[in-house]
């Protein structure tokens, strides 16, 4: 027995078919207030996309942590034996809410844990590091993955321009174009906190910590050739085998790992910990065990569950803090204020972002859409004499201090003893990729580079690839000057 239809308020309707006119030909009437409130519900069903990571999947899941680690952090999440529900979003990065699944990009990996101290955002990649490293170049490195003001065409030419003018994006860009820019499923990737967090035990002790959660399917990953066939076929592929392989019950699981670096090892070490472009050698600071991470109900509702969800940096509990990551610190900022835009100024109360495992006392009040509201006898302002919330520092996370030179600048990371901008980027083409690999790489930044990257550019895109490593240098620069028209000529420099 199907259930009667009324309005958004709970009245029945007449009907879902005929509009309310004056007789069969007339005027349709202002008071067919249901016919104005579908038209007008209808204009109203999109929230604004995502500008960055707007395609994406997700599902829920959960952490059991299987190794004591509390010698480092004392976040309740990561104690021995715990179990914390968990929220996942993979993503794509440049392409719009419909766009392929299959595009070659970096993949979003944003994780929720809620915990019984808050919920706590781990908002990472599939990769260990980012293109840049400081958040003052983000809009302009976004814009120019995007589209073309003029004829809002995405654009090779502007791509390669900013990479090859920001030489730190080299790291990340060998990454892009190899194997893992192309995951052959969401469940089939690496992910990574990329950042340095701070851990800080009972004892008050901090750590700097990178996490990385290692599939257990594997690593595997699409050609260029088969991605952009399926990216013609079926644009939401990874978001569909997502969501089949929970509907069959084949949970893809993860195991989630930190590397550990004492604070007191962080100024001597040979690259600066902190410079998002970089990763930290596994044979410097090995991976230790934390627990087993699996992916285990699909969301009830795509629209509720996951775009509404809200991942931000800034969601840390006791035991976790930030460290002087300039990245980590701009979206420390910038996550909330998307989401106030974004979803609206009380989105944490949705279903997907409200705190489950602990109680919220704050004193945020009113605003848009508000549903949920403190009890009234509960005053609305600190300090107060009747009860109302009260700050406990001794229970707050306290956000990760360190020691730092108070002298206000405007200047890069001092490098350390090893920090080059292509220095791990030869170490990944050298002594990571095996010689397939390599070939791949050279295939696919040809492939993308013939795909519209013209002088002035092109020249220093050889240049670029050479820094990295000589040999893949010339490969490239042979590989494309063969693709462009055959004889090595080069065409016109890019008007304007
Ligand atoms: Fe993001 N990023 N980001 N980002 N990012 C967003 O938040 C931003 C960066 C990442 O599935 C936005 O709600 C700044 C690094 C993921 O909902 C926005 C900077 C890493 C997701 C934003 C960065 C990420 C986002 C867009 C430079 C990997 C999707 C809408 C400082 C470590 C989360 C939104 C989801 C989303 C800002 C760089 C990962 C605009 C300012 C580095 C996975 O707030």
């Amino acid at each position: 027995m199907t259930k009667p239809t009324t309005t958004n308020t709970g009245t029945p309707v007449e009907s879902d078919d005929e509009s309310l006119t004056a007789g069969t030909q007339g005027p349709i009437l202002l008071h067919d207030h249901y016919l104005i409130e579908k038209l007008a519900q209808f204009n109203r069903e999109r929230i604004p996309e995502r500008i960055v990571h707007a395609k994406g999947a997700g599902a829920y899941g959960e952490l059991v942590v299987t190794n004591d680690v509390s010698q480092y952090t004392k976040a309740k999440l990561f104690q021995p034996g715990a179990r914390t529900e968990s929220l996942v979003r993979f993503s794509t990065v440049a392409g719009e809410q419909g766009s392929p699944d299959t595009w070659r990009d970096p993949r979003g990996f944003a994780v929720k844990f809620y915990t019984e101290d808050g919920n706590y955002d781990l908002v990472g990649n599939n990769t260990p590091i980012f293109f840049i490293k400081d958040p003052i170049k983000f809009p302009d490195f976004i814009r120019s993955q995007k589209r073309l003001p003029g004829n809002g065409l995405r654009d090779h030419n502007m791509q390669w321009d900013f990479w090859t003018l920001r030489p730190e994006t080299a790291h990340q860009v060998t990454w892009l174009m190899g194997d893992r820019g192309i995951p052959k499923t969401y469940r089939h990737m690496n992910g990574y906190g990329s950042h340095t967090y701070q851990w800080i035990n009972a004892a008050g002790e901090r750590f700097w910590v990178k996490y990385h959660f290692k599939t257990d399917q594997g690593i595997e990953f699409l050609t260029q050739v088969e991605a952009d066939r399926i990216a013609g076929a079926d644009a939401d592929y990874h978001r569909k085998d997502l969501w089949e392989a929970i509907e069959r019950g084949e949970f893809p699981s993860w195991t989630v790992y930190v590397q550990v670096m004492p604070v007191t090892e962080a100024e001597g070490y040979r690259f600066n910990p902190f410079d998002l472009t970089k990763v930290w050698s596994h044979k410097d600071y090995p991976l230790i065990e934390v627990g087993k991470w699996t992916l285990n109900r699909n969301p009830a509702n795509y629209f509720v569950d996951i775009e509404q969800a809200a991942f931000e940096p800034s969601n840390v509990v006791p035991g976790i803090g930030f460290s002087p990551d300039k990245m980590l610190l701009g979206r420390v900022f910038a996550y909330a204020d998307a989401h106030r835009y974004r979803i609206g100024t009380n989105y944490a109360q949705l279903p997907p972002n409200q705190a489950r495992a602990a109680e919220v006392n704050s004193y945020s009040k009113e605003g848009a859409m508000r549903y949920h509201y403190n009890d009234p006898s509960v005053p609305v302002y600190a300090p107060n004499s009747f009860g109302g919330p009260h700050a406990e520092p001794e229970r707050a996370p306290d956000g990760g201090i360190w020691d730092f030179d108070p002298v206000i600048v405007r200047a890069g990371y001092v490098p350390h003893a090893e920090d080059g901008d292509f220095t791990q980027a030869g170490t990944l083409v050298r002594e990571v990729l095996n010689d397939d690999q390599r070939d791949r790489l050279v295939d696919n930044i040809v492939g993308h580079v013939l795909g519209g990257v013209r002088e002035p550019v092109l020249s220093r895109v050889f240049e670029y690839w050479k820094n990295v490593d000589a040999d893949l240098g010339k490969r490239v620069e042979e590989g494309v000057r063969a693709g462009l028209n055959g004889n090595g000529s080069t065409p016109p420099p890019a008007q304007g």
